[in-house]
């Protein structure tokens, strides 16, 4: 069986991770976990993109004449991070990696005897910060409208790639696929762009000291997202093993963020159909977050770093807070004051207040062993859940899941085991085998956002840790908890911090 195979954007080495890359990096993990955990095999492909003009001038800036030293260092950087942050990635592509070069001089080769690429002159402005050539509309008063820099004024010779000559054929394909590109709204703009604005685009450098040279104009460097885009291909074996390649390609989904849509779901299709390959199943962009309502940025200087706040919250905090505040797809804020009301309102008060509350009265109870099973009283939330991931809507999922867990605290309320303890010993092993199994269920639905959570109720609950256990379609019945199973309390899983 194919693959479920799940990229997201490979970042620049200009600068180190922050917490917007950690957001669209956190959302392809719990995607990846999603399917994993459905007993799916998964591709999950992270990297980084080095061959750009930004990444030399961030070297230059630092005073580092090597430039392939400096971005082995800062791709290391990128690494550990998500290496710290318990991204669960099974490629990490780098684009000056020999497979990679040689894969995309290949490839270019291709697009060249397809004879879609021809020499020109262009003219225009060009904005290291976008890597992009920019047009009347991505201006503001003269600058760009994303980097608020002015462009620089560019004249040269260099090669073209006939993109205009496949204006019908994406269409064709946006309009037969609905799901090619998501959310509607971006699917509409790319439609609207594709039909009025799209134009043939330049794909090579004549200066640039940095890049992969085009074999057949070794004095031109190829355009940094001609080179980038690749890395999809590449990073599962296209040019170095083909079986590999076969069995992974196409990508199930690209998750990228509103920024870089174009390039994804016009360039790269046009790309891939000009060398004969089939097209990814699915982009998906997300919206863009502000800092306490500022743009987000070096300049600005409050961009966030997502270790600092893992180190500090809790990286399941983290994943929580992003995927739950920001509906996917659309643009949002971050803040540390929302970030501590989510972090106490929902998860220690929460989630974390009603495992402590369950287990501890199981303890003093029970002495700690689960009780006879009660069937199903309340309505499955998997359908529903699953729907909600399925079509990226993290928040949904994980609303769906703090609705159960008030419904078990109005239960703990209204029946009141403290009480029932002394009166009716029955009942409150009823109320008492409803509220685990629905700590254990709720548990096994938040593995993909919250991993570490879960694992850590599951193993106060004495059940199995997700990888170890039989599938998801088996332990997601109700009633998996089985009577006399020791249970423990533990250590308070969200510590309030004042
Ligand atoms: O564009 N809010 O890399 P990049 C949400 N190398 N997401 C954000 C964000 C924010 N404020 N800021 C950044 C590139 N992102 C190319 C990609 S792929 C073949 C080449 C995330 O380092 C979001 O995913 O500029 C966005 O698309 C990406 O970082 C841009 O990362």
């Amino acid at each position: 069986m194919k693959p479920f195979y799940i990229t997201t954007p490979i970042y620049y080495v200009n600068g180190r991770p922050h917490i917007g890359h950690a957001y669209t990096t956190f959302a392809a993990d719990t995607l990846a976990r999603y399917w994993r955990q459905r007993g799916h095999e998964v591709v999950f492909l992270c990297g980084t993109d080095e061959n750009s003009q930004k990444n030399v001038e961030a070297a230059h800036k630092e005073g580092e004449r090597d430039i392939q030293k400096f971005v082995d260092r800062m791709s290391a950087v990128w690494q550990e991070t998500w290496d710290s942050l318990g991204i669960s990635h099974d490629v990490f592509v780098r684009t000056t990696s020999p497979e990679h070069k040689k894969a995309v001089t290949a490839l270019a080769a291709k697009v060249w005897e397809a004879g879609d690429i021809y020499k020109g002159v262009y003219e225009g402005l060009y904005c290291v910060g976008c890597e992009a050539f920019l047009t009347d509309s991505d201006l503001e008063n003269g600058l760009c409208s994303i980097h608020r820099l002015p462009p620089k004024p560019i004249k040269e010779e260099n090669y073209f790639f006939r993109l205009s000559k496949y204006r019908g054929r994406l269409l064709d394909h946006i309009e037969a696929h609905p799901k090619f590109i998501q959310p509607e709204s971006r699917r509409n703009e790319l439609t609207h762009y594709i039909a009025n604005a799209m134009a043939d685009i330049s794909i090579t450098r004549q200066s640039a000291e940095w890049g992969i040279p085009l074999p057949q104009d070794s004095s031109q460097a190829i355009y940094v997202w001609f080179d980038a885009l690749i890395n999809y291909l590449t990073g599962v074996g296209y040019g170095s093993d083909e079986k590999r390649f076969k069995k992974t390609w196409p990508a199930d989904l690209h998750l990228v963020g509103k920024d870089i849509i174009k390039f994804h779901c016009a360039l790269w299709p046009a790309m891939l159909i000009s060398v004969g390959l089939p097209l990814p199943e699915r982009v998906f962009a997300h919206g863009y977050f502000t800092v306490n309502g500022q743009k987000m940025g070096k300049s600005a200087g409050n961009d966030i770093d997502p270790t600092a706040l893992a180190k500090e919250w809790g990286i399941d905090a983290l994943r929580y807070f992003l995927l739950r505040e920001i509906p996917f797809g659309e643009d949002g804020d971050f803040s540390l004051e929302r970030f501590k009301e989510r972090y106490e309102g929902d998860l220690a008060n929460g989630l974390g207040n009603f495992a402590a509350r369950v287990l501890a009265m199981t303890e003093k109870y029970l002495d700690g062993r689960v009780p006879e099973v009660v069937s199903a009283p309340v309505e499955d939330l998997w359908t529903a859940f699953n729907d909600a991931v399925e079509k990226l809507a993290f928040d949904e999922a994980l609303r769906l899941i703090w609705l159960r867990i008030g419904e078990c605290d109005r239960l703990i309320n209204t029946e009141e085991p403290w009480v029932l303890a002394k009166t009716d010993k029955t009942r409150l092993e009823r109320v008492l085998y409803i509220l685990l199994e629905n700590l254990r269920q709720v548990s096994l639905m938040l593995w993909p956002i919250m991993p570490e959570t879960s694992e850590q109720i599951l193993a106060r609950l004495g059940v199995l840790a997700i990888e170890k256990s039989e599938p998801l379609s088996e332990r997601r019945v109700w009633g998996g908890l089985k009577p006399g199973t020791k249970v423990k309390k533990g250590d308070i899983l969200f510590p309030k911090k004042s």
